[in-house]
This record gives structure tokens, C-alpha cells and sequence, in this order.
């Protein structure tokens, strides 16, 4: 077999990646390890940056982001008891962003991908991605028992933390950033109605939690646990609980409990690898970085350096230039850092640390009460939710 570009992932980055080479007439073939069926079961991110909407616009799929999908112009964040409004659009001159579940936008982009006859190979075992230092890349795989070879021009890693393709890159030539935090979010995701219109933030002396949605009649929480703690010792009725005690009174007597439809611990880590790409291999998307989930970042950005790597290649297939390819790694880790930046700082600021003892408490109460009071402060939250431009500092 041969194509363009194999793709190495069928999650967001990869799904996002094969539509805007395929508007740009460049072919490429989807290796994914997983059924499609398992990568849709993964429910995860769900905040879409207004770069992100327009990018899934671009390449035909935002159809039903549109219809369904909730606009927000603001959140809540909670400490001391009390909630105050960040507000989005009017401290960024009116961007919004939009709240569509990952698991949509996965769905959207595999129908589109079916629909064009572009080929997706589910359940590849063994994948292997030998040559990339050279011109003529391959790509092996196991399907059915049986060995395939792809001849490509250039292989995009969007395999995610786990996958094949940074691993395959020699030791010397990348270079690590890490930290583990020392908790996890516990998600529960159930048909109740959410508490409040927009999402909530909340600090609390028990720990974060966050107060998220699908849609008007689906909500997404999570809560800040140990990272000793299981998904079985939880029961939905200790959720439940725990939530209502980290609310708010008004919060509290919104909040409607249900039967959990999914529940899972997310372990959180700030991760970066340098640089992303390794001659002819690009990595793109969780395969190069981590966020932990505060920030909302960790999709959006898998969809930015999407973006980045499609230019390049468009640029080098139809102008014969190697500009953008050169330039790739630098461009994403621009931006990928300060996204890094932000997800770090707000982690910090709204999760109990109990290391810091009660005067880590009281410096993140203060500087939450000067974050809601100061517009200038305010103005700098709101315009990294929302996403900073592609262009940023250009
Ligand atoms: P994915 O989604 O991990 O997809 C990688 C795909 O590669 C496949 N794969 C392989 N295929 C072939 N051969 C191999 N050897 C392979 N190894 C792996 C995998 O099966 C998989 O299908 O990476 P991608 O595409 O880069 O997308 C990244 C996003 O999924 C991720 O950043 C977000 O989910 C992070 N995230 C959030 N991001 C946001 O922008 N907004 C949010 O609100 C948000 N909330 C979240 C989140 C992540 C969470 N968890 C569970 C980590 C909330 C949570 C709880
Ligand atoms: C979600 O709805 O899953 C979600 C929303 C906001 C975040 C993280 C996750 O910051």
C-alpha cells in the first residue's frame, strides 16, 4: 500500500488531521488500534474553543456542533462559599466558546470520513513506524492475523500519551517536561439536568469540583480525589454527597442526582516532549503533550497543532516548500506552552493541596477574591479560556 501521509490515531488530532489534507486533495490512510466503537466510548473533554469550532467549519463537520451544541459566554468560579461570574465574552470583546462533548465531535468526524470512502483501519495491532529519518517512511501493522507495509512520505503520530510513535523516537533525540499531580478527577457523567446554565469552578477546603454538561438534560462533575482512591469505592450516592458539600446553597438545592451513566478516575500531569517532529514523523496532540483538564486546553490544542501540520504539508505538497515542516515543532510549542501555562496555574489555584497547609488556603482565597475583582485580572483568565489566536504574538 502506499499514500501521502499515515496517520497513526483515529481520536480528535487524527480524525481532525485526515479531513483538512483530504480538502487539500493530499491522501492518507488511518491506523487506529481501538474499534470505533471503544474510541466513541471514551468520554472526555468538553469546551471547544472558538479556534476549534471554526477549524471543525473548515472542514465541513460543525453541522450539528451548531445545533446542539450550548454556547457560553462565561463561567462560574465558587470559593469561600460564595460564586462570582467570569465574564467571558465581555471581557474578550465577545468570544465565546462552545459546549460539545468530545465523543460528538469523534462521532462528526468519523461520519464525515466514512461518507468520503476515506479509508480508517480500526483494530491495527502492532503498529510499527520505521524510516522516518529518511524520505521513504513505512508503517507496519497486524489486521486479521495478516502483516501490512504502508510506503507514505510522512507518518503523523497522533497516538496519543501511550502511543507507538514518541516511543519510537531514539532517547537522545527528545526531550521531556513532566509533573504528576498529586490527585485525580473523579467524572461522573448522568441525565440530570445541570445545576446552573454555565459551568462552575469550585474551590473548596474538601477539594476541587467542577460542575460541567453535554446538553440541558445531560451533566458532566467531577471532583477532586486522592489518587488512592477507585472508581468502585465511590458509589453514586458518595458522589452525590461529596458534590453537594463542595456547593454553593443555591447549587446545593439545584443540584438533581441520577443513576451514573459512566464513572472514571483521570490521573492529572502537565506534560510536554521536545521537539515534535523527528524528520519525516510528526507528533501531534496527547502524543506530544499533556494538560491536566482545568483549563479545558488539552483538545483544542490537539486540534491547533492539527491545523499547523496540515499547512506544512499543504505548503510542501503544492508549493514544493519545506518552510513549514521546518518551522512545525517551534510554531505548536509556542503556543502549546502557554496553554501548558495557563492549565498549570489554574490546577494550582483551584485544587486543595494539602502540603501547603492552611496558608496555601488563604493565598489561593485571596488571590481568587482579586481574580473576580480585578478586571485586568479577570480579563487575563477570560482570554485564555476562550483560546488565544492562532497568530497569537506573530
Ligand atoms: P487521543 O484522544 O488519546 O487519541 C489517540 C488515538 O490513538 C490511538 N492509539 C493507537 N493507534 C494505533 N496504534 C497505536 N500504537 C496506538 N496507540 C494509541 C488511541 O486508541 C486513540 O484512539 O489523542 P488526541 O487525538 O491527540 O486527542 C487529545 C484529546 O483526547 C485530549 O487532549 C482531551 O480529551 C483532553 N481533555 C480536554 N480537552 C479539552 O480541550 N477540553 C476539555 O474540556 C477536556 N476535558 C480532557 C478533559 C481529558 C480528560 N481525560 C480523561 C484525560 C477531561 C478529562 C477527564
Ligand atoms: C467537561 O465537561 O468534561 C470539562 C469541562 C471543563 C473542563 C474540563 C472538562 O475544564
Amino acid at each position: 500500500m502506499r499514500t501521502q501521509v499515515a496517520i497513526i490515531g483515529a481520536g480528535p488530532s487524527g480524525l481532525l488531521l485526515g479531513q483538512l489534507l483530504h480538502k487539500a486533495g493530499i491522501d492518507a490512510i488511518i491506523l487506529e488500534r481501538q474499534s470505533g466503537d471503544y474510541v466513541l466510548g471514551r468520554i472526555r473533554a468538553g469546551v471547544l474553543e472558538q479556534v476549534c469550532i471554526d477549524l471543525l467549519d473548515e472542514v465541513g463537520v460543525g453541522q450539528r456542533m451548531h445545533q446542539e451544541g450550548l454556547v457560553h459566554g462565561g463561567f462560574d468560579m465558587l470559593f469561600q462559599g460564595r460564586r462570582h461570574r467570569i465574564d467571558m465574552h465581555g471581557l474578550t470583546g465577545g468570544k465565546n466558546v462552545m459546549v460539545y462533548g468530545q465523543t460528538e465531535v469523534t462521532r462528526d468526524l468519523m461520519d464525515a470520513r466514512r461518507e468520503a470512502g476515506l479509508p480508517t483501519v480500526y483494530e491495527a495491532n502492532h503498529v510499527t513506524v520505521r524510516d522516518f529519518d529518511t524520505t521513504r517512511p513505512r508503517v507496519h501493522y497486524e489486521k486479521d492475523g495478516k502483516t501490512f507495509e504502508i510506503e507514505c512520505d510522512f507518518i503523523a503520530g497522533c497516538d496519543g500519551f501511550h502511543g507507538v510513535c514518541r516511543a519510537s523516537v531514539p532517547e537522545g533525540a527528545v526531550a521531556s517536561y513532566e509533573k504528576i499531580y498529586p490527585f485525580g478527577w473523579l467524572g461522573v457523567l448522568s441525565d440530570t439536568p445541570p445545576v446552573h446554565e454555565e459551568l462552575i469552578y469550585v474551590n473548596s477546603q474538601r477539594g476541587f469540583a467542577l460542575c460541567s454538561m453535554r446538553s440541558h438534560t445531560r451533566s458532566r462533575h467531577y471532583l477532586q480525589v486522592p489518587l488512592s482512591d477507585t472508581v468502585e469505592g465511590w458509589s453514586d450516592d458518595a458522589f452525590w454527597n461529596e458534590l453537594r458539600l463542595r456547593l454553593d446553597p443555591a447549587a446545593r438545592d439545584a443540584l438533581v442526582t441520577g443513576p451514573s451513566l459512566e464513572k472514571s478516575i483521570a490521573p492529572l500531569r502537565s506534560f510536554v516532549a521536545e521537539p515534535m517532529r523527528f524528520g519525516r514523523l510528526f507528533l501531534a496532540g496527547d502524543a506530544a503533550h499533556i494538560v491536566p483538564p482545568t483549563g479545558a486546553k488539552g483538545l483544542n490544542l490537539a486540534a491547533t497543532d492539527v491545523k499547523y501540520l496540515s499547512r506544512a504539508l499543504i505548503e510542501f505538497y503544492q508549493e514544493k516548500s519545506q518552510a513549514g515542516i521546518d518551522t512545525y515543532s517551534d510554531t505548536c510549542l509556542r503556543r502549546i506552552w502557554k496553554a501548558e501555562r495557563f492549565s498549570w496555574w489554574f490546577t494550582s489555584l483551584m485544587h486543595h493541596f494539602p502540603e501547603n497547609g492552611p496558608i496555601g488556603q488563604k493565598l489561593q482565597e485571596a488571590e481568587l477574591d482579586y481574580l473576580v475583582h480585578s478586571e485586568a485580572a479577570a480579563r487575563s483568565v477570560a482570554e485564555n479560556y476562550v483560546g488565544l489566536p492562532l497568530d497569537f504574538g506573530e
